[in-house]
């Protein structure tokens, strides 16, 4: 990734508010601080399985949550903790099920891969890596065919994008003009293996060319910049003109789980990155250039944040584990009419 030289090289900025950096600044630190503590937790033997965290991806979610409106969908994988904070569901039903407790979205029996909220339009939470890319576009065939001009944003990473069936789902997609946005969080590494190692096309978007479908890079360091794209794409969508692909660049900071030896990239590289462009301290920056707000200012939210998260955990702990009777519950769905 290039360096950021300086933060005015942002597009956007100029149409952008003060309401609306401080906005982002809340959102992307409520998804770095929850992870933070996530991860403690982890490591306290409270969370088990595996735990995939989001830290240094942030700016992708809220900017594209940005874009979206009320009834939009979204689906994603196993890494998804950023996802359901930032359309709105309630940090302390997601902590508590990361934590396997009855307080939780999936009460305690689904864990870190498998939360769904239908009342903020969530579908998932797959372990399965590309699993999701064809669920998404039935989400969007369900909506295309309801005529509700609802989009569906279907989010998977660089490694998935080698995976056969999202290139199945891409041409069913095309041929039935549905209106999903495929974004691909291109973080550079699937478990452990870099893009240079595992594809010769280093341009993922580039592949819906085959099937006829636009799309474009761009930066996911960049809140505003992602949400500018977002918007461009939501409204290519909604207009009918069928699917769309971005392929956001970002990096995570953090191992691909909670028990990655991290032996395929050097410290020095990810610390390079978290100094030159993390996208937290981008919009700090243009918040304190830009004198919307003052450092003491900004430290008040960050309290507010720590106390969301706190509270959260708090919530988590003392959330009882699910009853032995739930063995039997959430197995089959009822049927509507019977
Ligand atoms: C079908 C399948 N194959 C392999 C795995 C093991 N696996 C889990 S995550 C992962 C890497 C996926 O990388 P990427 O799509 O880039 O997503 P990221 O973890 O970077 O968000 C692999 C190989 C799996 N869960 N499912
Ligand atoms: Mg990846």
């Amino acid at each position: 990734m290039a360096t950021r030289k300086s933060p005015a090289k942002t597009t956007s900025q100029s149409n952008t508010s003060r309401e609306e950096l401080l906005k982002f600044y809340r959102e992307m630190l409520l998804i770095r601080r929850f992870e933070e503590k996530a991860g403690q937790l982890y490591g306290m033997g409270l969370i088990g399985g595996f735990c995939h965290l989001y830290i240094g991806q942030e700016a992708v979610v809220v900017g594209l949550e940005a874009a979206a409106e009320e009834g939009d969908k979204r689906i994603t994988s196993y890494r998804d903790h950023g996802h359901m904070l930032a359309c709105g569901m309630d940090p302390k039903g997601v902590m508590a099920e990361l934590t396997g407790r009855a307080g939780g979205y999936s009460r305690g029996k689904g864990g870190s891969m498998h939360m769904f909220s239908k009342e903020r339009h969530f579908y998932g939470g797959h372990g399965i890596v590309g699993a999701q890319v064809p669920i998404g576009a039935g989400l969007a065939f369900a909506d295309k065919y309801l005529g509700n001009g609802r989009v569906t944003f279907t989010y998977f990473g660089d490694g998935a994008a080698n995976q056969g069936q999202v290139y199945e789902t891409y041409n069913m997609a095309q041929l039935w003009e549905l209106p999903v946005i495929f974004v691909i969080e291109n973080n550079q590494y699937a478990m452990g293996t870099a893009v240079k190692r595992s594809t010769r096309s280093p341009n993922l978007w580039e592949r819906g060319a085959a099937y006829g479908i636009a799309g474009e890079e761009v930066d996911g360091m960049d809140v505003l910049a992602v949400k500018a794209a977002g918007e461009k794409a939501v409204a290519y969508c909604r207009a009918g003109k069928g699917p769309y692909i971005l392929e956001v660049m970002t990096y995570r900071y953090r191992g691909h789980s909670m028990s990655d030896p991290a032996k395929y990239r050097s410290r020095e590289e990810v610390q390079k990155i978290r100094e030159e462009r993390d996208a937290i301290e981008h919009v700090r920056e243009l918040i304190l250039q830009g004198t919307h707000a003052t450092e003491d200012e900004l430290k008040e939210i960050d309290k507010e944040i720590k106390a969301i998260v706190n509270a959260a955990a708090e919530f988590a702990r003392e959330s009882p584990e699910p009853s032995v009777d739930e063995l039997f519950t959430d197995i089959y769905a009822e049927a509507a009419n019977g």
